[in-house]
């Protein structure tokens, strides 16, 4: 008889290319000096963490691969290209060559199928994957050894409301847990996206130049900490609560729905998440926290 699969964690995994940019590895054409330590460090401590852990796969869902109808699956064995980051082509120009688990996605997007959404597997294979995916999974485990799977965000938040999104995350999140649980894979989740959003509108000449490196705003800080506080807690049902006004009033990529799909999936614990750090990245307000399931 198969063992039941399960979802061992679930993390925050912030996705600017500049964390990948100041850890300098192979793949990354532009080379810098330094830079963005306090969110790096923080990285550091979830990929020691997740060491402990025996997984299977990796899960992403990222904000930056918007999709208007429906939610999309890498539906492909392997994706071989060259990311450049549309804004910051300067800093991001990464070869990546990731493994799909497709038989797992497949199972995920037939489960939320049955659960009348709209789905698609994505199966070009000149498919260029984006930027946010390749982002949250390298920091997360930079040896690419472990298959992926990649969750595309689709905009209900903008076309409807936050409330449309958070009502089909909750499904994504159930439909993603069933599959996992019926493939009796051992998987971590990722929710590839920053908390506050505002961020600075020039570049410092140098851009790993840490003294032009801060908060934009307290207001939105002070909402970061709030829900870096609930988090702490385990009260996901606050931060469900607060999701519509947090998104408003820190114009944050919490309204792609990676966060509620993730917390939704992990069947909203009420255990603390770990907080492995935060720090700001021009600007926009990024926290790594992991909950690992009992
Ligand atoms: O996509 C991003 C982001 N979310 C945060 C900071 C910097 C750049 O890109
Ligand atoms: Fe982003």
């Amino acid at each position: 008889m198969s063992t039941k699969g399960k979802i061992v964690a679930g993390c925050m995994a912030p996705h600017p290319p500049h964390l990948v940019y100041g850890e300098n590895p192979p793949q990354n054409e532009p080379k810098s000096e330094c830079g963005w330590e306090s969110v790096r460090w923080a990285y550091e401590r979830l990929r020691q963490s997740l060491e402990d852990i025996d997984y299977d796969v990796l899960l992403v869902h990222s904000p930056h691969w918007r999709t208007q109808i429906g939610t999309h699956f890498l539906g492909c064995p392997t994706f071989k290209s060259k990311s450049v980051d549309p804004i910051f082509p300067h800093l991001f120009r990464f070869n990546y060559d990731m493994k799909v688990d497709v038989d797992l996605a497949r199972a995920i997007h037939d489960k939320a199928k049955s659960k009348n959404m709209l789905v698609k597997m994505m199966e070009n294979p000149d498919f260029r994957v984006d930027y946010g995916t390749i982002v949250s999974l390298h920091m997360t485990n930079p040896a690419w050894d472990k298959p992926v799977i990649g969750i595309s965000s689709v905009g209900r938040a903008a076309y409807f409301s936050m409330d449309v999104m958070q009502e089909e995350m909750m499904k994504l999140g159930e439909a993603t847990r069933e599959a996992i649980e019926e493939s009796g894979k051992k998987c971590v989740l990722l929710a590839s996206h920053s908390l506050s959003h505002r961020h600075f509108i020039e570049e410092p000449e140098i851009p790993e130049d840490m003294s032009a490196e801060h908060i934009y705003h307290h207001g939105q800080y002070l909402w970061d900490m709030k829900m870096i506080d609930l988090m702490k807690k385990g009260d996901t049902q606050t931060i469900l609560d607060v999701m519509t006004d947090f998104t408003e009033q820190t114009i944050s990529e919490t309204d792609g729905g990676g966060m509620m799909w993730m917390l939704s999936a992990m069947g909203m614990p009420t255990y603390p998440a770990k907080i492995h750090g935060y720090g700001t990245v021009i600007g926009t307000g990024n926290v790594v926290a992991e909950w690992r399931a009992p």
